[in-house]
């Protein structure tokens, strides 16, 4: 049982982190974050952008959908960091990979990223599942970081955990393809969660939360006139292994001395053909992982 210390009840949650001159990380930090994610399975939150900044991504992507609809509606539906380098950059942050690495040790890729996005008065929602349970990866050292463009609050539909959930081991799930579930699946745990026991995770823009590839999680629609925009990078331990195909993952901190996954470099430019061409031969390997033994595929990106 973790010590309960002042550290582990107030989660920092910015940058201003009282810092001694010329003293390292205050290391009892470091402990107790792990301490509360291993009790938990989820942290948050913490800041990784400035306000202005997550709106300017925001921005950057609805210029994007403007200036480039078919290549933005790609890259926003899957893995937009192998074609973005300011996404990619955005995966990489020191802010979000000095968290990650409380929890994952200090040898860590980013095996995908994606965006879960609700417009004003959208119906979508997520389904309460658990991430490990298609992604054909183990073994479960796996954690994402859910960074926030625009407020994510209870109102607007933001992520909800069920704290304590990720030791339950691999739930069953069934897919459901329903209409309005953000996931590739639609899958959904064969398990009764009780709406009481779940945590929203409330985000600011700029702001970001962690989740175990294992925690119950999932949010409800959107009924504000706010959008609520979400950024998700999965990040995994170097001694992590794909099963069912070799796939590309970026080195982000620390050493690969396994080899597992192809390096993933950052593309130069947005859309650049290198960056474009590892891209194209990636998502077919990766999409056979998701829908292993999926009644269907996946849907258009829109
Ligand atoms: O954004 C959401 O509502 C769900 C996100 C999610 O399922 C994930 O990041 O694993």
């Amino acid at each position: 049982m973790p010590i309960e210390t002042s550290a582990e009840t107030s989660v920092e949650t910015s940058a201003s982190a009282p810092v001694s001159p010329g003293l390292a990380p205050v290391e009892p930090e470091a402990e107790s974050l792990g301490a509360r994610y291993e009790r938990d399975g989820y942290l948050a939150p913490f800041r990784v952008l400035e306000a202005d900044e997550a709106e300017g991504h925001w921005q950057r992507m609805q210029a994007l959908r403007e200036e480039r609809p078919e290549d933005a509606a790609a890259a926003f539906s899957f893995n937009p960091h192998y074609l973005l380098p300011w996404l990619y950059d955005l995966a990489r942050h020191p802010k979000i990979l000095d968290k990650v690495e409380r929890v994952l040790g200090p040898d860590i890729l980013v095996w995908s990223t994606g965006f879960f996005s609700k417009k004003p008065h959208d119906p979508s929602y997520v389904s309460w599942h658990q991430d490990s349970t298609y992604w054909g990866l183990e073994p479960p050292d796996i954690v994402s970081a859910w960074v926030a463009f625009t407020p994510s609050r209870r109102a607007n539909g933001c992520m909800r955990v069920v704290p304590g959930t990720h030791a339950l081991g691999q739930i069953e799930h069934v897919d459901g393809f329903a209409d309005g579930n953000l996931l590739s699946r639609g899958q959904e745990v064969q398990v009764d969660v009780d709406e009481a026991d779940a945590v929203d995770l409330e985000l600011e823009p700029g702001e970001f939360s962690l989740h175990h590839v294992r925690i119950v999680h999932g949010s409800n629609p959107n009924p504000t006139d706010v959008p609520r925009i979400g950024f998700v990078v999965r990040y995994i331990a170097t001694h992590c292994r794909q099963i069912g195909g070799r796939t590309p993952a970026a080195l982000v901190r620390g050493e690969d001395r396994y080899g597992h996954f192809d390096p993933l470099p950052c593309p130069r430019e947005e859309f650049d053909p290198e960056a474009r061409a590892v891209y194209d031969a990636a998502t077919p390997v990766l999409r056979s992982i998701l829908f292993r033994g999926a009644a269907q595929g996946p849907r258009k990106p829109s």
